[in-house]
């Protein structure tokens, strides 16, 4: 083997042991966490930061490529920096030990500053980063030895025959061959460790997430106030058209948490201070103990692109917020209600929209079942009428009455209208973009919502011709979304059908493009198909 070719496998492997000692790092800090708390995982730590870092139009364009894919995307993302990192230092390091064990210290110091820096951050969450590059540089500082040995220098005690030959390894082919065998099989190995214990260290994280058992636990109580009846004809039922009603499996999940977080009824409390005459605690029992009104709701996400998918009508089962708000006297000058997550979110509501009459609730069930995990177990704030990031809080533990003057909420720090008021929006539904149909009758449905404004009217028209009246399904109130139809004479041909609604202040959508920053998208919805 000549000396270049011995010199380029000698890197491969160095880059190898610096992939292996990564994964070893990994799983040990997998392991940790488990212990710790899965939160103080490095990836999901460092995930988080990068979450929290993103730019707005990277997040948008985030959203808008991977949808609700996103964060399996941006943990494979950081993975993939992570391997390309650990390749690099395991290969300089074959030249300079000392870059190797920097390169894993750095990335330990990475990984537990993130851990130590998110909102909700305990002092232990350093432990997983820290034991992770400690168990990770002594795999890389072994497998470093076991490399085969190169002319003169030779670290491996027991091929010292070799170290003062420097023609050994082109005269021993062999020799090398064992070397290479000896640290495979030790890399093998350490690999093999590495992944059981992330394997070990994830589902022990499963085992621990409480969530399901304290789901099933809940007695939900009866509402003191049942939902409006909803009136016959709120569903059309037609194929294609989303049902009035979302079912909780496929209500769409918006939230800057990688891990959803697990909280059990058993410890959650709510605080409820700040600008109050008398600040209360409030835990699970007492929560379901108050009068709970049930009620449909529409959510709806800022993000939501024109004819995007994050927007569903559940009915909420909670108790109201201006009672409880009543009962702790708010200073007239709070503004604000500032409601915090287990997760350390932020989010900003207007106080006087919470306290004009309408239905904004502490829900603590979604379409008759406990909350979902993803969707806030056990307590989420809902608001009809105000996108979700300055009203829906999920996770919820506290409610603190301030003032817009004094304090700014997460996504209004990053550039996100402080007031988000809903803006009227419709969408095609049937048929889909790009359909085949045959000419003749067909029914061209969809929703249109204006949360706590109510629609008013649906337009449809073809090709820019003119607008014809759609015929709206009925609805139990002006808080949720409303179904539309139109009966369309499809002739042959290509054609573009748009839709446009007008909500009860008698406001019809712009036309206007505008991108969900900072205040939620606008402009009319098409969708081209193709008559034959
Ligand atoms: N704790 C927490 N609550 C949150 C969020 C979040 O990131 N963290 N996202 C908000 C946003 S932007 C929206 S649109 C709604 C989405 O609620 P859903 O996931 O139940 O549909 O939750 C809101 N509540
Ligand atoms: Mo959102």
């Amino acid at each position: 083997m000549s000396e270049q070719r011995l010199d380029r496998a000698r890197y491969a492997l160095g880059a190898l042991a610096g992939l292996i000692a990564a994964l070893v790092a990994l799983g040990v800090a997998e392991l940790v966490a488990a212990v710790v708390r899965p939160q103080a995982s490095p990836v999901i730590a460092v995930g988080g930061a990068v979450i929290d870092a993103t730019p707005v139009w990277l997040k948008d364009f985030a959203i808008r490529t991977f949808g609700t894919n996103d964060k399996p995307v941006l943990i494979g993302s950081i993975l993939l920096v992570l391997v390309m990192l650990a390749l690099a230092t395991g290969a300089l390091a074959v030249r300079r030990r000392i870059i190797g064990l920097a390169g894993v210290a750095v990335l330990g110091v990475v990984g537990a500053a993130a851990a130590a820096t998110r909102p909700t951050a305990e002092a232990l969450d350093v432990l997983p980063s820290l034991v992770g590059a400690v168990v990770g540089s002594l795999a890389l500082a072994r497998l470093l030895q076991l490399l085969p040995a190169r002319s003169g220098v030779n670290p491996a005690s027991d091929a010292s025959d070799a170290s003062d030959a420097s023609d050994a390894s082109l005269a021993r082919p062999g020799l090398v061959t064992d070397q290479r065998r000896r640290f495979l099989v030790a890399g093998l190995a350490m690999a093999g460790v590495g992944v059981g214990f992330g394997v070990v260290g994830r589902l022990v994280t499963g085992r621990r997430s409480t969530v399901a058992a304290a789901r099933a636990d809940v007695r939900l109580p009866p509402p003191l106030s049942e939902a409006t009846p909803v009136p016959r004809g709120t569903d059309l039922r037609i194929e294609g058209l989303s049902p009035f009603r979302t079912p909780n499996k496929d209500f769409y999940r918006v939230d800057t948490a990688l891990i959803v977080p697990q909280v059990s009824t058993d410890g959650w409390r709510l605080r409820v201070h700040g600008m109050v005459d008398k600040e209360i605690e409030l835990d699970f029992k007492a929560l379901l103990a108050r009068e709970m009104v049930e009620r449909d709701v529409t959510l709806t996400c800022v993000s939501n692109e024109v004819g995007g998918k994050y927007v569903g009508t559940a009915r909420w089962l909670g108790a109201p917020l201006a009672d409880l708000l009543d009962e702790v006297g708010v200073d007239p000058a709070a503004d604000m209600i500032l409601s915090r997550s287990t997760d350390g979110m932020t989010i900003s509501t207007p106080t006087a929209v919470v306290m004009d009459g309408r239905d904004a609730l502490l829900a603590v069930a979604m379409n008759g079942e406990p909350l979902p995990a993803e969707h806030g177990f056990p307590v989420r704030m809902v608001v009809p009428g105000l996108y979700g990031y300055v009203s829906a809080t999920k996770w919820l533990t506290e409610i603190e009455l301030t003032r817009f003057a004094d304090v700014e909420a997460y996504w209004t720090k990053r550039g996100w209208a402080e007031k988000a008021p809903i803006k009227t929006m419709s969408r095609i539904d049937t048929p889909k973009p790009f359909a085949k149909l045959q000419p003749g009758r067909v029914a061209v449905a969809g929703v249109a919502w204006a949360q706590h404004r109510g629609i008013d009217g649906v337009e449809v028209r073809v090709d820019e011709g003119q607008w014809r009246r759609a015929r709206l399904a009925e609805v139990p109130s002006i808080d949720t979304w409303r179904q539309w139809v139109w009966q369309w004479d499809a002739t042959p041909g290509s054609h573009k059908i748009e839709v446009r609604a007008t909500d009860r202040d008698g406001e019809t959508q712009t036309q206007k493009r505008a991108d969900p920053f900072p205040s939620g998208a606008t402009g009319w919805h098409s969708t081209v198909v193709t008559v034959a």
